[in-house]
């Protein structure tokens, strides 16, 4: 009998033990994934012309990296690679995705919010989705929509199916389109115009912000976009709106799970084009919409800062910024970024920006803060890639995973040196890079040269490249011809990676 209570005694006190140390020691989790944002953009990074008070706070109380990676220069295989651990490159269909796409993360391989979720935390993606929904063949955008975000590991879903230049432009929670009348249901075309609604092409009177570039077909909100949509009128977004009710939706989930570990994987639309920022930031910036686009979102970060500190919970989250991919500045409306530069570098000193096999593809602002954790006011220059935040986290909290592309490169995401030999970069057009060492190796391929649209050098060339990032940052001189041996190594390299 005693013998008994004992054991009965020991085992609650055993798993009132174990359920203490697992809420304490598991942080939160929040990645703020914004959208072509560049290493010049904010002032933590020496931007002078904009100010991002809220974004430098996590850089002051936490780490600084400056030579962190996106795994690709656009956003669909950049963040098919995050939610993976799995290079885009591997799997065909994962390129910039149509909005009527279906989804493209297989439902079947484990995610970093599926390993999450098995570690104990509840998981939420607030913003852009971009990867994708429902069956082959593309979603019935009327009735549920699934396989999405729920199939792959997230408790909780509030999403922009794709982009916001892209139909349909409204919102979808879980697996339902926010606010969709059945009486007006919703179509979407990526082919040819369905219904009657103005397009950009045929009704430029209509637009409040002309399009430089695609983008001409239907007109929502006064802004045309890339595809044709008919219904839904009472579900359809309005751009001036659009980073209050994202911020909202993610203030709500940490507040409901203030008390459990949590994941919240927020995508902002925030700084990607349609730039139609609300009104208490329009003209802030002095430099358009896209200046007043990346005050726009230091706000959006200052009050999920402010959230977690109201919580009591900012010591124990890890916090992640970062972007998917470079900047660019005209990317298909006239919307004055162009020309009210006024001197800005959004990507500083490198080459290339968006779609570029340069630098200024894939190198992007990174910051990260874990009071707990990180000496404040740290600096790294450690090489690091987005595709090894999977690894990381599952690490972090305790769960074995199996990964060719994903390592666990812990330390270096918590300020220590690299665990990456090397890098691997993905153009807009698949083609690829590999930095190892000093050196960066761009393979050879066709293409143009420039994408005269967008006025960004996309790092195509027959010839390979060769160039040595630590003298050259700016990858001015190929220096592939002086250094056969190097280049032969490189070349090596990155086809063992791709055979793996
Ligand atoms: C391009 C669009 C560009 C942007 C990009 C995707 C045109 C001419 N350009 O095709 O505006 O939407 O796709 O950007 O349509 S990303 O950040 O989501 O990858
Ligand atoms: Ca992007």
């Amino acid at each position: 009998m005693l013998k008994r209570f004992k054991f009965i005694v020991l085992t609650i006190l055993s798993v009132a033990h174990f359920s203490v140390s697992y809420g304490q020691s598991k942080p939160n989790i929040v990645i703020i994934y914004t959208d072509d944002l560049g290493v010049g953009d904010i002032s933590a990074n020496g931007a002078k012309k904009v100010k991002t008070p809220n974004i430098d706070r996590i850089a002051s109380q936490g780490l600084r990296f400056t030579n962190a990676y996106a795994t690709a220069a656009t956003c669909t295989p950049s963040r098919f690679s995050l939610l993976t651990g799995k290079y885009a490159w591997r799997k065909a269909g994962t390129n910039i995705a149509p909005g009527d796409a279906a989804l493209i993360i297989p439902t079947n391989e484990e995610t970093m919010p599926g390993m999450l979720q098995k570690a104990g935390y509840q998981t939420a993606v607030v913003g852009k989705w971009h990867l994708g929904l429902g069956p082959e063949g593309g979603p019935d955008w009327n009735s549920e929509i699934k396989p999405g975000p729920l199939e792959i590991g997230f408790n909780y879903s509030f999403i922009m199916p794709a982009t916001g230049d892209r139909v349909p432009c409204v919102y979808m929670e879980n697996y339902r389109i926010v606010d969709l009348d059945p009486a007006d249901p919703i179509r979407v075309s990526y082919k040819e115009k369905i219904g009657n609604e103005p397009t950009g092409k045929e009704n430029p009177e209509l637009l409040k912000l002309n399009y430089s570039h695609g983008h001409d077909a239907t007109i929502i909100n006064g802004v045309s976009r890339i595809g044709w949509m008919t219904g839904g009128k009472k579900a359809r977004w309005i751009d001036e709106d659009m980073a209050d009710v994202f911020t909202n939706r993610a203030v709500n989930f940490i507040e409901k799970n203030s008390k459990n570990p949590f994941f919240l994987y927020f995508a902002t639309h925030d700084i990607h084009v349609p730039r139609v920022p609300h009104s208490r930031f329009v003209g802030k910036s002095g430099m358009g919409a896209r200046g007043d686009a990346i005050l726009q979102l230091d706000w959006t970060v200052g009050e999920v800062l402010k959230t977690l500190d109201r919580l009591k919970i900012a010591d124990n989250t890890l916090l992640i910024f970062t972007s998917d991919n470079g900047a660019v500045v005209d990317d298909g409306y006239e919307d004055k970024a162009v020309e009210l530069l006024n001197g800005h570098t959004p990507s500083g000193i490198l080459r290339g920006g968006k779609y570029s096999a340069f630098e200024g593809g894939t190198k992007i602002p990174m910051l990260v803060r874990w009071p707990a954790k990180i000496k404040a006011g740290t600096v790294s220059n450690a090489l690091f890639s987005q595709v090894d935040f999977y690894a990381s986290l599952a690490a972090l909290t305790g769960r074995k995973i199996s990964s060719q592309d994903s390592y666990n490169s812990l330390s270096t995401l918590l300020g220590g040196k690299t665990n990456r030999e090397f890098v691997i970069q993905q153009a807009v057009n698949s083609t690829l890079g590999i930095i190892q060492g000093d050196w960066k190796y761009i393979s050879p391929g066709p293409g143009p040269a420039i994408n005269q649209q967008v006025n960004i050098e996309l790092g195509n060339n027959m010839k390979p490249q060769l160039y040595n990032l630590k003298n050259d940052s700016a990858e001015k001189n190929n220096l592939a011809d002086q250094n056969p041996g190097i280049l032969k190594k490189l070349m090596a390299r990155l086809e063992e990676v791709k055979k793996d």
